[in-house]
């Protein structure tokens, strides 16, 4: 599966500078973390996607998570094709948010009550805003590295596109907009601690991925999450932990059923939207009855709840249900097996960072625990990696700080075609 040319993606990307920012609808896709050009893509189908110009990759991004179960998955597309003809959007409410809403809430003991919304990025901005409100208090807290969209207040020591393309917290976001933010060592209690007695009595919520994924895939170290909620829990704090990512994908409770961990609120997107834009936050009734219309605090949205998104998430939810997450690990095991093999034979150190289905091979030596030490990974080696992995019909993230996704659509014959590209690509980069 070698790719030949890509004259029409090249030719695409062309126009696509002339009228959007950088060619790209969001900056990580325009690899520039790894140079070179943007392909574009024509269809999917289960865990492979095909280029403008006829080209077919084995997909490890998944749309940056969401398709757990592969491209075009049936379900998902024969509901879309009954509901359809029923029409886009209403503005007014649905049996299928409701629908929805149950499976997840049966899902997550957590959430008692959930809002919908249409990106993860409204989903933080939004739980925010009711963790002020609930705390009456002003500050928050999040982690080096750790991304939870971009809303302004959160632009701090970002991970994902802002460390991708190495960029400083972002201009055009004011300095009152970040005033109340503090930012801490992922994986680092001590200065979380710190940061409660310095700021005491003000910092309204902690805001985590539980395992980070937007730094590439960093675990939370043993009792990381747990010291968490202590001490949210001694210092009247909120814990809300970002699932957008983890969220039905570490497993059908997610993060919080792995680790054990009861947050007050959650975020959620990506999965539970079957790939159509979506995002919710929930938590304990009592937390959301302060939500507009019941309480005071006010969030809204034209397409929230959109009745596409709504019956592709339950059609993914109802599918997931039923699948086998222990084959999904295996999977996700042969492959960050076989990568450390890899590279191993040929002399190129890397540190696999892995936990379920999200992985991340850090091209360094060194163990990768937080921001400061996935920073250190030699990302030129990387980009080196991805193209020789691009050119044998592998599409991996354009960046060395994004997770990979295995989906239950790769077989054990997709894996090994990867090792395969992968040992080669390896002995490429290590020279
Ligand atoms: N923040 C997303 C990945 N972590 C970017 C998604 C995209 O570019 O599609």
């Amino acid at each position: 599966m070698s790719v030949k040319r890509r004259d029409h993606s090249h030719e695409l990307f062309g126009r696509a500078q002339r009228v959007m920012p950088g060619g790209v609808s969001s900056p990580v896709r325009a690899f520039k973390g790894v140079s070179g050009e943007p392909i574009f893509i024509e269809r999917a189908d289960g865990p492979r996607l095909y280029d403008a110009d006829g080209n077919e990759y084995i997909d490890y991004i998944a749309s940056f998570g969401p398709l757990i179960l592969g491209h075009s998955h049936p379900h998902i597309i024969g509901s879309l094709r009954k509901a359809l003809p029923r029409g886009t959007s209403y503005g007014a409410p649905t049996e299928l948010e409701i629908n929805l809403a149950e499976k997840i809430t049966s899902a997550l003991p957590a959430i008692e009550k959930i809002r919908f919304v249409n990106s993860g990025t409204e989903a933080t901005m939004s739980a925010l805003r009711l963790a002020r409100a609930f705390a009456k208090r002003d500050k928050i807290l999040k982690f080096d590295g750790c991304y939870h969209g971009h809303a302004d207040m959160l632009l701090v020591q970002a991970g994902s596109g802002v460390a991708t393309l190495g960029l400083p917290d972002s201009p055009g976001v004011p300095k009152g907009a970040t005033a109340e933010t503090l930012s801490a060592p992922f994986n680092d209690l001590d200065s979380v601690k710190a940061l409660f007695d310095d700021f005491a009595g003000q910092i309204a919520a902690v805001i985590v991925e539980p395992v980070a994924g937007n730094m590439g895939v960093v675990p939370p170290t043993p009792g990381f999450l747990s010291g968490l909620r202590e001490m949210t829990h001694q210092y009247k704090s909120l814990l809300i932990m970002d699932e957008i990512i983890t969220g039905f994908r570490l497993g059908w409770g997610g993060a919080q059923e792995l680790y054990d961990i009861k947050p007050d609120l959650i975020c959620l997107g990506k999965i539970i939207g079957g790939g159509l834009p979506v995002g919710a936050y929930g938590g304990r009734a009592e937390l959301m009855d302060m939500v507009a219309p019941i309480g005071p605090v006010y969030q809204a949205g034209t397409l929230a709840g959109n009745p596409l998104a709504m019956t592709a998430g339950i059609a993914m939810l109802e599918t997931l249900q039923a699948c086998d997450y222990a084959q999904l690990e295996s999977r996700a095991k042969r492959l960050a097996d076989g990568l450390v093999k890899a590279a191993r034979s040929a002399g190129v150190p890397i540190q696999l960072n892995r936990v379920g289905s999200m992985l991340t091979p850090f091209f360094t030596a060194d163990e990768v625990t937080d921001y400061a030490s996935a920073k250190r990974s030699d990302t030129k080696r990387f980009a080196k990696f991805f193209h020789e992995m691009l050119n044998r019909g592998i599409y991996l993230p354009p960046s060395q700080f994004e997770a990979w996704f295995v989906s239950f659509a790769h077989s054990i014959e997709d894996i090994d075609q990867t090792l395969e590209a992968a040992n080669q690509a390896f002995k490429v980069a290590a020279a």
